[in-house]
């Protein structure tokens, strides 16, 4: 009888364990205060509940408003200390034990408070907490520097029984500088990631929101200012291609989309050991540039993808790799016999 109450108690505290609440931080929006059950952490000023303060007009990711957290070089008030917020877990994170998580990150380059600016990027912090409060560095979203909500995906395996989670905005660089970050829609995964794209509102203003530029060529050279890198060839004699793609290293939430030229062929796939195909009619007058553009960069950057091309006859295969900051493509090339 006692063991069957053990693993009761076990299960119980393994189910509920990694809930929190209001974890899209929805509120009134207001300055200087946080979202309901989100408590300010350390020294520096509250954080607030957005949009509408310091110019900051974006809209949420998820429900109808977000937190906004500083860190702050020389300033008004509070110089050089960082925002940072908590709150307790349901049942405390046991040790040794993984939970899946996502979280939506953004920068907002207008945002100004007691007329300084902030306008440069810094990353989020996530520590457990002990009861004792105890903190340990659980992740770090690094370089957040992006104006678009992206879904950041990560594991959190404490070594202490942890009772707290703690949100913190952090540097980049020293010395330390004025930066912001947006942060929504806090997502925990019991069953694990989800195997297919978990973007399952359609957003058509990021469908929209793609801008190219060309080079002499008339090739794509940038998307979204994003040059294109690391470009390679390769040649097929049939134009009706099909692509595969899958994760090409352990799964850690790589999330992409590739463009052949200027259309969007796959949007938002997150990328899985699953391999996903499809078939296009490529040009056979010019090159068909593929592009890589990710979304994230998983928890190990780059993101990147095995890809295998084939035209019936011949399957060629290659990985791309993109980073946020630049993309890979590869030109393919249909010599008809
Ligand atoms: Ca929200």
């Amino acid at each position: 009888m006692q063991r069957f109450i053990f693993i009761i108690i076990i299960w119980t505290s393994s189910v509920q364990a990694q809930y929190l609440n209001n974890p899209s931080f929805e509120g009134r929006p207001t300055t200087a205060v946080p979202p309901s059950e989100w408590i300010v952490y350390g020294q520096a000023s509250s954080p607030d509940t957005q949009p509408g303060s310091w110019q900051v007009s974006k809209e949420a990711s998820h429900g109808n408003s977000y937190i906004s957290m500083v860190a702050r070089g020389y300033s008004i008030i509070d110089s050089y200390l960082w925002e940072a917020c908590f709150q307790e877990f349901r049942q405390p994170l046991l040790s040794n034990q993984t939970y899946h998580y996502s979280i939506d990150l953004a920068f907002d380059p207008h945002f100004t408070a007691d007329t300084f600016s902030f306008n440069n990027p810094i990353q989020l912090r996530v520590y457990g907490l002990s009861a004792t409060m105890e903190k340990e560095l659980l992740w770090t979203s690094g370089k957040v520097a992006h104006t678009e909500w992206q879904s950041y995906f990560f594991e959190l395996t404490p070594t202490q029984l942890t009772n707290y989670l703690l949100l913190e905005a952090y540097y980049l660089e020293m010395p330390k500088y004025n930066g912001n970050i947006l942060i929504d829609n806090l997502q925990y995964y019991p069953e694990g990631y989800p195997e297919e794209p978990i973007f399952v509102e359609e957003d058509t203003v990021v469908q929209s929101a793609y801008y190219f530029s060309v080079n002499q060529d008339g090739q794509i050279d940038s998307i979204n200012s994003r040059s294109v890198k690391n470009r390679r060839t390769m040649t097929f004699s049939a134009n009706e291609i099909t692509f595969t793609v899958w994760d090409n290293q352990s799964f850690d939430g790589d999330t992409i989309s590739l463009f052949l030229d200027n259309k969007c062929v796959l949007e938002k796939h997150l990328l899985t050991k699953e391999k996903h195909s499809f078939t296009l009619q490529l040009d056979s007058t010019s090159a068909n540039r593929l592009t890589l553009y990710a979304h994230n960069v998983g928890k190990i950057p780059p993101n990147t993808i095995s890809l295998l091309v084939s035209d019936g006859t011949t399957k060629k295969r290659l990985v791309l790799s993109s980073y946020l900051t630049s993309c890979s493509a590869v030109d393919i090339v249909i010599e008809e016999e």
